[in-house]
């Protein structure tokens, strides 16, 4: 089974999306094993980007995201890393096609609500820099159980 990590970023939270993203990714059937609210210091920041140094829109990106408080969520299922890609659509959400959350809820490049890891490679390293092993749930969805027992 696969995780990922998925942030709101502070533009979604500052728009009251943060229940719209998780529910939508929910809804596909992938399971929330990890949830929390926290701002980024510069230093994690940088970390989380590190890829992105140097380039043009390094310093206007780590601005962005140590602006305010993000969602970090850790999401387990088949395919986790892809479906959350797919689910998100494209960077610059004026490319992403409707129906998926950055082509549904935003405009602009750097104000695209949502982060999701890339690779199986980098979601084990983001999930691990967000969340420390017991912060990580692990449990079984039964849903006939939860509403018939
Ligand atoms: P993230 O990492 O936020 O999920 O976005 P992506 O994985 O889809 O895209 P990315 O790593 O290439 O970009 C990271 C982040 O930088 C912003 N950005 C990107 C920007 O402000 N200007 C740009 O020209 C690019 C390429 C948006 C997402």
């Amino acid at each position: 089974m696969q995780r990922t990590l998925v942030l709101i970023k502070p533009d979604g939270v500052q728009r009251g999306l943060v229940g719209t993203v998780l529910s939508r990714l929910e809804r596909r059937g992938l399971k929330l094993v990890g949830l929390k609210m926290l701002r980024l210091g510069r230093e994690m920041a940088e970390r989380h980007y590190a890829e992105h140094r140097g380039k043009p829109f390094f310093e206007g990106l780590v601005g962005f995201i140590t602006s305010g408080p993000l969602v970090a969520a850790v999401f387990e299922g088949a395919g986790a890393v892809a479906a959350v890609r797919q689910m998100m659509g494209a960077t610059d959400p004026l490319q992403a096609a409707p129906g998926t959350l950055r082509g549904d809820l935003g405009l602009a490049i750097g104000r695209n609500v949502v982060h999701g890891s890339a690779t199986p490679a980098d979601a084990e390293r983001e999930v691990a820099l967000f969340f420390g092993p017991s912060e990580l749930v692990d449990y079984r969805l039964d849903l006939e159980a939860w509403i018939y027992e």
